[in-house]
């Protein structure tokens, strides 16, 4: 009798149970339906896509340049088999290492104009260059 009892109680709140995960499963759907997830404005900011591949960033460690308060993206990759990182010291930015076919996000960003260095911490003498922040005109 009391094993009864407590079987049906068992079963009253396992129904519950599955109950609460299927309303709250719809609402979150309904929720995703309405609520068209928000564009990230990042992708809307031109940016900068560095490779990291047989010693060199694109080939040729090229100048970067970019506008003093203008973010501007940067995506670092790694095609090589070793590890490579980016740093820019003065502008805090540091990707820390990535591994082959690893790639890190992050923004070039300044309030004062001037010339930082990016470099491999790994091979800072074949993999370096300027990124040039100029006052923005706009
Ligand atoms: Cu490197």
């Amino acid at each position: 009798m009391l094993c009864l009892l407590i079987y049906g109680v068992l079963n009253n709140i396992i129904a519950i149970i599955v109950i609460s995960f299927v309303v709250v499963g719809t609402l979150w759907g309904v929720g995703n339906l309405i609520n068209h997830p928000e564009e990230s404005s990042i992708k809307n900011i031109s940016g900068v896509f560095l490779i990291a591949q047989n010693n060199a960033f694109n080939k040729t460690n090229p100048d970067i340049y970019a506008a003093v308060n203008v973010p501007k993206k940067l995506v670092v990759v790694n095609k090589d088999f070793v590890r490579h990182d980016l740093v820019v010291d003065e502008l805090k930015i540091n990707t820390a290492y990535l591994s082959s076919e690893q790639d890190f996000t992050t923004a070039i960003a300044s309030k004062e104009p001037g010339i930082y260095k990016y470099y491999c911490s790994l091979h800072p003498t074949t993999m370096q260059g300027k990124i040039i922040v100029n006052e923005n005109n706009d």
